[in-house]
């Protein structure tokens, strides 16, 4: 696994059971494997593959761990220093974002699931949409 270097992020790697011929049990208990209480679960289907473009936003409190449960993502992110992309397609490995990261995600393989967990209640005030505005917060963050 390519190593993340952008600020408040890492992989996380959720236990499995394996029962062979029966699939695999995949687990995540908030707190636990997920590094906060999950307040919010929300997924995203239907892309239309390469068109779809996603995120292009940054959070200001909000921690969430992004999960590709089937198919294919390539996740964008930059801490208004580091920026990299990390190809997302283990399922039962996610990608920390924690606040102050500016996140895009694209290059959808068909049949694409992304799962997110996240520490809080959906909350417009908490984004920030606009590049200039997170490179401020992000300056103000260091
Ligand atoms: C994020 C990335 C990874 C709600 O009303 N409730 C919700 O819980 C969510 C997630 C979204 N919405 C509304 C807000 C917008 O009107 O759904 C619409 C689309 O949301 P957005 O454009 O933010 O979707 P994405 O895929 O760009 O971003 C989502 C999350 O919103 C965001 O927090 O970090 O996934």
């Amino acid at each position: 696994m390519k190593k993340i270097i952008v600020k408040n992020s890492g992989y996380i790697e959720l236990p499995r059971v394996v029962d062979e011929r029966d699939g695999v049990l995949s687990i995540m208990e908030g707190n636990r494997d997920i590094p906060f209480e999950i307040k919010r679960v929300y997924y995203i289907n239907h892309l239309e593959n390469c068109h779809s473009v996603r995120g292009k936003h940054a959070h200001k409190t909000l921690k969430q761990v992004i999960f590709c449960i089937n198919g294919s993502f390539v996740l964008s992110f930059d801490d208004g220093t580091n920026t990299q992309d990390v190809l997302m397609w283990r399922d039962n490995v996610g990608v920390l974002l924690g606040p102050g990261l500016w996140h895009t995600m694209h290059s959808f393989s068909s049949g694409c699931i992304l799962l997110v967990v996240a520490s809080d209640y959906y909350d417009e005030a908490d984004y920030i949409r606009d590049y200039d505005e997170f490179m401020k917060f992000a300056g103000a963050m260091k």
